[in-house]
């Protein structure tokens, strides 16, 4: 008997379609087998995801408590100068590397000992002296434009800037030229209170303000020597040839008593009819030699030596210019110069360079002293490193008349200073980076001005990252 062929097939049939389900069946676990694990992978690297960005979140408050912590410290370093007005050694403090907890932090700083252009791609790590730079509220044109990459334009359009007055000086720009800007805005017409204002000013650019120092700090980066292949556009020639920014500060007024609170003596006229002056240098040389100092002045008043009554009135515009009239020894003039101050009217002196720690671009700027002369003082300085707070020794160097001719744009100690902060939290991650100044005029430091530095980039060099990328590395 044969068997219904539709029974076998359906037989057959039944059994391959029994054999597909399986077959489905099998694919369908399959697909939500591999559904399941694409899941659980994907929301495992979502979570890792969160983790690392959490991890990475922490590490960045780590590193803003480090910058909090650093400025502190810095506060505290600024609050016990010895001598006042003066820098320590880096190697004094903490300055690289520094540890807080988990994370770490740095001051960038500039060394003095640099040449003008920068070759190195390692930071300098350390406090910054602002009166080691040109004030943008009392440099004249004619000084401003001797920095690098100055034009004659911006150095006009600064002080147009900071004048009270809406004339246009030549080359300057006023009102007229912002109120044509989009959008248009005024002249501010009162003094600069940061340098970063200077983006506003006409004519300031990216490239005269940054150079090829795009991350401000100081050193030749990568990018900074690769010609057009990244921004800054740079020459390639293995120098850092910096913008204004390097050579610009906004500064504190001169305190007018000393840091032990006694009143300042203003020696700008007749000095040597001043009573206050005598009984200092009485009391500073003894009373002879207070005496014959006083006599060395000249310009009338009792006791006056060879001035004598009715003599002719003496300006004396600067602390320098009354140290080469008083004949005194450097020694004699160290013990008294900080008493000294040389002002018109009740205003405190402000803006004055400190010729100890600027720079040879910055010395250049000033009347007197200007490209010849400013080597010979870097030079001068640099072997000579005992004379740390007096304006004395650049007389020798500068001559009678150009150093009366300077002596109005200089002085000997600081009261303005900075600490451009960069740090890291845990495994040298979120780094963040701030920059403060600090003002000393009042007796104890008060920071004045905080900017945020971050999104200039990483600024520590090459070594640093290396360092940390390994650190991290190490930890996985
Ligand atoms: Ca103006
Ligand atoms: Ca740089
Ligand atoms: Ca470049
Ligand atoms: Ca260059």
């Amino acid at each position: 008997m044969r068997l219904p062929r539709g029974a076998a097939g359906a037989s057959a049939s039944d059994r391959s379609r029994s054999r597909g389900d399986r077959g489905s069946a099998l694919i369908i676990t399959l697909w939500v087998a591999f559904g399941l694990v694409a899941l659980a992978l994907y929301f495992g690297d979502t979570s890792a995801l969160d983790l690392r960005a959490s991890d990475n979140r922490a590490a960045g408050l780590e590193a803003d408590q480090a910058i909090e912590g650093a400025a502190r410290y810095a506060t505290y370093l600024l609050g016990k100068l010895d001598p006042p007005g003066v820098l320590p050694a880096p190697a004094t403090y903490q300055h690289e590397a520094a540890a807080v907890g988990d994370s770490t932090f740095w001051f960038l700083g500039r060394d003095p000992k640099q040449p003008a252009q920068v070759t190195t791609d390692l930071p300098f790590f350390a406090l910054v002296d602002e009166a080691s730079k040109l004030d943008l509220n009392t440099a004249t044109a004619a000084m401003l434009q001797l920095l690098p990459r100055m034009t004659p334009e911006l150095a006009a359009a600064i002080v147009d800037w900071r004048d009270a007055d809406s004339e246009v000086t030549e080359l300057g720009a006023e009102d007229e030229t912002y109120l044509l800007k989009n959008p248009p805005y005024h002249c501010k017409n009162a003094p600069f209170e940061s340098v970063d204002e200077l983006r506003l000013v006409e004519g300031a650019d990216a490239g005269i303000l940054y150079g090829e120092d795009l991350n401000r700090n100081g050193v030749l980066d990568v990018n900074e020597n690769d010609g057009t292949a990244s921004l800054p556009l740079d020459d390639r020639n293995g120098r850092l040839d910096p913008g204004i920014l390097e050579f610009v500060t906004v500064a504190a007024k001169e305190p007018l008593t000393t840091t032990n609170g006694t009143p300042r003596i203003n020696i700008r006229q007749n000095p040597g009819q001043n009573a206050q002056l005598r009984t200092l240098l009485q009391t500073a040389l003894g009373t002879a030699r207070g005496n014959q100092v006083m006599g060395q002045l000249g310009g009338g008043g009792a006791g006056g030596g060879q001035g004598g009554q009715g003599g002719q009135p003496v300006t004396i515009n600067s602390v320098l210019e009354f140290y080469l009239r008083s004949r005194m020894t450097t020694d004699e003039f160290a013990l008294v110069e900080s008493d000294l101050y040389s002002a018109q009217g009740t205003n405190a002196p402000s803006g004055l360079v400190n010729i100890n720690t600027a720079g040879e671009q910055v010395l250049a700027c000033i009347p007197g002293i200007g490209t010849e002369l400013a080597p010979t003082l870097v030079a001068y300085r640099q072997s000579n490193a005992g004379k740390r707070d007096t304006v004395a020794w650049a007389a020798e160097l500068l001559g009678a008349q150009n150093a009366a001719r300077a002596g109005r744009y200089i002085t000997g100690r600081s009261h303005h200073f900075s600490a451009d902060i960069a740090a890291v939290g845990h495994l040298g991650r979120g780094y963040r980076r701030a920059r403060f100044v600090f003002d000393l005029s009042a007796g104890t430091p008060r920071i004045i001005y905080r900017q945020d530095l971050g999104d200039l980039g990483w600024a520590l060099g090459r070594p640093a990252r290396s360092r940390l990328q390994t650190l991290a590395m190490d930890s996985r």
